[in-house]
């Protein structure tokens, strides 16, 4: 059994509502336990700044399944909630959920790349996984907590 940390973001058809039907389908993952979740915060684009504002939140699971069937699960209810994927990088998104961490493992696969690799610079992500993990440590030994130190919240705004 491993904990498991997800990203979830998303900035087109309703974005709170995205995110939370996103958080009620990783109820259902199997081999899985949703164990908490963060708020929901409004946060800025990072990247083209042409785009809506973002929804983000982190949701901690407890999982039996592999990195990379945990990757398909989450693809899959990506797709299932409309994501259609565009070759414009950096574009906005009906809904993002990236694997951050998954317990004190590094993969470098071509599907995966574990911590994520914008984990440390991005306020939307570093701080919603504060407010659940406050303790959490990272694989190279980094305390997520020196990390928040560093970084501006640039707006960043829990929404409930
Ligand atoms: N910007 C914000 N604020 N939140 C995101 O989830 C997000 N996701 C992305 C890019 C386009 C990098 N920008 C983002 O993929």
């Amino acid at each position: 059994m491993e904990t498991v940390f997800i990203g979830l973001g998303a900035n087109l058809n309703d974005p709170t509502s995205q995110l939370r039907n996103a958080l009620r389908a990783l109820e259902t993952l199997p081999k899985s336990h949703l164990v908490c979740s963060s708020r929901l915060y409004g946060s800025k684009p990072m990247g083209p700044q042409d785009q809506p504002d973002y929804i983000n939140g982190v949701a901690c699971i407890h999982t039996e399944l592999t990195p990379e069937a945990l990757l398909d699960a989450l693809q899959t209810i990506e797709l299932e909630q409309g994501r259609v994927r565009k070759d414009e990088r950096w574009g906005p998104r009906t809904l993002d959920l990236d694997i951050l961490l998954f317990g004190n493992e590094v993969i470098q696969t071509p599907r995966l790349t574990v911590p994520h690799y914008g984990l440390c610079d991005r306020e939307f992500v570093v701080y919603p996984l504060l407010e659940i993990a406050p303790e959490l440590v990272l694989p190279n030994g980094m305390k997520l907590a020196d990390i928040c130190t560093q970084l501006p919240l640039n707006d960043l705004t829990p929404i409930e």
